[in-house]
């Protein structure tokens, strides 16, 4: 009977079941088989002993090819259901990337290193003197209401308009020659609008030496676009002011979508502006303990966003900050 049933038998637990109920120490049928001997004679003992012995052993016989088997047909299952199919494609993990602002940083900082120029950084919170007085912007000087200043204890510590206020730090801690771009953030209390944030990154650009002119000035910055835009954009720039420079100029870059013949996105001028920039202004030199006959240079401060927005297309300048992945993985 033990035979037949364990004949079917086909998962470990029954078969432990089974084990239990045949050769369980305790209540095992074999086992209650042995509470006959006291009834039997002395000649029958050992017949029935050796029977129970031989049933015994080779139904541990059975037993134990049964769970080989078991053990091997659950194997076979195991690796059937698991396996891997390798020829099967990969799934892609999502990848992070830069953020196009800190891309656009890095791409102008490399040019600009090519060219022989070290990256700074600055501080985000100023005092007036850098970030004026010492820029040849006095308290009253109507260049002040050209940038609207978020102040942090009244008329000393603010957050800083501009990177400029790193071309005096960068004076003050060093002697001529200085070749340095600073990269980062900028604050201005102004309405914001699909080209103006309040928050927004420039990146200044201070060259110092013996013998630097105007024409040192268009070419590095010309190349600097060149680089940066292409080949075949023209350049052009602009009488303008800053308190800091004498002369100054903007510089435009010809529009990449007409050419130049005027388009919605020039405004149809043909030319878009990407920085400010000129030559240091003498008292600026003299304010970091330079002599202004010995030592002269040019000085840039550029747009980080408005760069992005040309090389990119990008027609809203709060996407930057909105991280909304739909905008960001398109870059
Ligand atoms: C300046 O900030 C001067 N410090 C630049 C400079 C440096 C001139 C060194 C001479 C020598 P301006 O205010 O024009 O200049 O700003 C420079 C650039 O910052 C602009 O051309 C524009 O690209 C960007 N910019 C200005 N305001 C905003 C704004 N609200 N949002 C985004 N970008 C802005």
């Amino acid at each position: 009977r033990a035979l037949e049933e364990l004949e079917p038998i086909n998962s470990s637990a029954d078969l432990e079941e089974w084990d239990t109920r045949y050769l369980g120490r305790n209540r095992g049928e074999l086992k209650s088989l042995s509470s006959v001997m006291p009834k039997l004679t002395k000649e029958e003992r050992p017949v029935v002993g050796q029977r129970i012995n031989a049933v015994k052993t080779a139904l541990e016989r059975h037993l134990q090819e049964k769970r080989e088997e078991l053990k091997q047909r659950e194997l076979l299952l195991a690796l059937e259901r698991e396996r891997i199919d390798v020829t099967l494609p990969g799934r892609a993990l999502p990848v992070g990337k830069m953020h196009p602002l800190s891309r656009t940083i890095l791409e102008v900082t490399e040019i600009f290193a090519r060219m022989g120029f070290s990256v700074v950084q600055g501080l985000e919170v100023e005092d007036d003197y850098h970030n004026f007085q010492g820029l040849n912007i006095p308290t009253d000087h109507p260049a002040r209401d050209m940038q609207d200043t978020f102040w942090v204890s009244p008329e000393q510590i603010l957050l800083r308009t501009q990177t400029s206020p790193m071309q005096i730090r960068t004076m003050e801690q060093s002697e001529p020659p200085v070749r340095v771009v600073v990269p980062g953030k900028v604050y201005r209390n102004e309405d914001i609008d699909a080209t103006h944030e309040a928050m927004f990154h420039q990146i200044e650009g201070l060259l110092i030496d013996e013998v630097c002119t105007m024409a040192d000035l268009k070419g590095c910055l010309e190349r600097f676009a060149h680089e940066m835009f292409g080949p075949e954009r023209r350049v052009r720039f602009r009488g303008s002011y800053f308190p800091f420079t004498e002369p100054s100029a903007e510089m435009d870059i010809s529009c990449g979508l007409c050419d130049g013949k005027g388009c919605r996105s020039c405004k149809y001028s043909g030319w878009l502006e990407i920085l400010g920039s000129g030559m240091v202004h003498p008292q600026v030199l003299r304010n970091v303990g330079y002599d202004p006959k010995k030592y002269r240079g040019f000085a840039f401060g550029m747009g980080v966003e408005r760069i992005a927005m040309l090389k990119y297309g990008i027609g809203e300048i709060r996407l930057f900050s909105g991280n909304d992945l739909r905008f960001l993985r398109q870059l």
